[in-house]
């Protein structure tokens, strides 16, 4: 969703026989991106390799950064490498596993432009084989921030270029395609549907969040929906995020991001998905490194460290499953050598919750920011800020199961973000946003008021034009199921069209791909109870609940939705 990431440049090189042989390991932490580019200048090679060393001092092995096309090949006689050579080289001589992003250069959109791209690709990989293994097809190509008029075919076409040409460099490389904004599933239905799913090894995506925290986005449930679309294509291929993060713009809000990296990082893991955390410099509040000489952090580099160290690094992530907690806490089960095991425990909210251990002694409990946590006989209190238990015993924690996961569905339970609207701090409720997403549509008096029902909190619309709704957090939708949507309307001399509505959206959210509203209201009328039942397009990858009041000289108030998946 990031608007504007510089790309960057690197490559490499062959002769390092003295070098230390690169860290090919399993670890799943990663980030964007060193900014080689900015390391083209006397000593830049040194501070670079301090970066490096700031990276790995947390526990991260693996670096994306861009191969810059324009910078490699700026004009049609010209190959250049010296700058790459040595950003290359160091990786391998520090152990950083690198994946090389391949962007650059103008939309490829006929078979001469896809020509020379391949040839550039094919140039990278063979000069960088030795070291770089891993390579990804463009960045965020289904949005017009980085392909212009985005178009899902000729992708494709130049995905096929691509993989051919790599493998023809390195048959043994991992090509990497899609590298959506969003979770994608419309981008990869496109891809199968125009026959390039053979012309990968695996699937980037970028699902940074449109919601408060990765509980609330549904993060868990993203994943698994991606792995079902791709499920369908035939053999199984891995996922690979390789954006994802969480701002922090001031020190009040570092805590949170520090919560929200953990926790993202250990779904993935949970998930079996590799993760390259954006970025680790503090470019527009989403880093975690302030300053690299002398080293400032934020607190979320002290926590990945904490969680890296916990988990093992570098090296495989074993996740076992999920112990059964009480309703609105995770416990995340991890090995490590034999039967010991380190637990990851949070609460979904700010409500701190009791959680009683079935192993009631040898444990010590800390929380990702390093304080210590009271653990009596097992017993210990969490919050949202996750809680690392160390000293469990497979022998002694009790049943560890994928079922205990606590982000599975259940039919009938409500899947909105504050339903009810009455947590309304700054008198607005969480989670509902006057206009829609990535449009203003808010023309019209937008309040929240306590004239809801049983005097709760509500919103309401008057005197609007066309369009005008309330727009509720993203929530991932799985078109194998049906949904049913549910909500309380009251109006007042109301005009128009008043209606709740189920707007589908594509894993970008750039595109509306189908709506479906409940009857509408005008007139008068106490509150009246209104649903509607659908199920997704095969594209959509996430619903927006929208409270819709258009065309409206009066008022209209909604309160108690519910959506529902069956
Ligand atoms: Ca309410």
């Amino acid at each position: 969703m990031k608007a504007t990431i510089i790309l960057l440049a690197a490559l490499a090189v062959a002769a390092a026989s003295a070098a230390v042989k690169p860290n090919y390991d399993q670890s799943p932490f990663g980030v964007n991106y060193l900014k080689w580019h900015y390391f083209d200048r006397p000593g830049g090679l040194d501070d670079l390799r301090t970066r490096m060393k700031i990276m790995k001092d947390a526990g991260i092995y693996w670096d994306r950064d861009g191969f810059d096309y324009g910078d490699i090949h700026p004009k049609p006689d010209e190959w250049k490498w010296d700058h790459y050579d040595k950003c290359v080289a160091l990786a391998k001589q520090e152990g950083i596993n690198l994946i090389g992003l391949l962007l650059g250069g103008p939309t490829p959109r006929d078979e001469a432009q896809r020509k020379a791209y391949g040839e550039y690709v094919y140039r990278v990989v063979n000069r960088y084989k030795d070291t770089v293994k891993v390579w990804e097809i463009w960045n965020e190509p289904n949005i017009p921030s980085f392909w212009k008029d985005p178009d899902v075919k000729l992708y494709t076409l130049l995905v096929k270029e691509a993989y051919a040409r790599a493998k023809q460099a390195d048959p043994t490389c991992t090509v990497l395609i899609g590298s959506t904004s969003g979770p994608g599933q419309d981008w990869f239905n496109g891809i199968y549907d125009n026959g390039g799913w053979d012309c990968c090894d695996g699937i980037s995506i970028h699902p940074y969040a449109m919601a408060a925290n990765p509980i609330e986005q549904g993060l868990d449930e993203e994943l698994r929906l991606v792995k079902k679309c791709i499920s369908k294509f035939g053999t199984p291929k891995p996922i690979w995020s390789t954006e994802v993060g969480w701002r922090a713009r001031t020190p009040q809000q570092e805590e949170a991001q520090a919560t929200r990296i953990v926790q993202t990082y250990v779904i993935h893991a949970a998930n079996g998905v590799h993760m390259d955390y954006f970025c680790m410099d503090d470019y527009d509040g989403w880093g975690f490194v302030k300053r690299d000489k002398p080293l400032e952090t934020k607190l979320a580099y002290g926590s990945v460290k904490m969680l890296t160290d916990a988990l093992g690094s570098p090296g495989a992530v074993r996740f076992k499953g999920y112990l059964r907690m009480p309703a609105g806490v995770a416990c995340y089960v991890f090995a490590r050598k034999g039967n010991d095991r380190v637990l990851v425990v949070w609460s979904n909210d700010d409500k701190p919750r009791s959680v009683q251990l079935a192993q009631k002694t040898g444990l010590i409990a800390k929380d990702i920011l390093g304080r210590p946590v009271r653990i009596t006989g097992g017993k210990l209190e969490v919050g949202q800020t996750p809680v690392i238990v160390y000293g469990a015993d497979a022998r002694r924690i009790g049943k560890v199961s994928g079922d205990f996961n606590p982000y599975l569905r259940k039919p009938g339970s409500n899947l909105l973000i504050n339903p009810s609207m009455d947590s309304a701090p700054g008198n607005e409720p969480h989670g509902w946003t006057p206009g829609r997403f990535f449009r203003s549509d808010n023309k019209g008096t937008f309040a929240t008021t306590n004239d809801g029902r049983a005097g709760s909190t509500c919103v309401s619309i008057s005197n609007s034009t066309s369009p005008a709704a309330w727009d509720a957090s993203p929530i991932p939708v799985d078109p194998d199921k049906t949904y049913t949507l549910t909500g309380w309307i009251k109006t007042k001399a109301a005009t128009g069209r008043n209606v709740i509505g189920l707007f589908w959206y594509n894993g970008s959210q750039w595109h509306v791909v189908g709506t479906v509203c409940t009857a509408a209201l005008t007139g008068t009328h106490d509150w009246t109870r209104v649903t509607v039942t659908a199920r997704p397009p095969r594209d959509a990858a996430l619903v927006r609940v929208n409270l819709i009041s258009e065309n409206n000289s009066g008022t209209t108030w909604f309160d108690d939705v519910t959506m529902t998946e069956q």
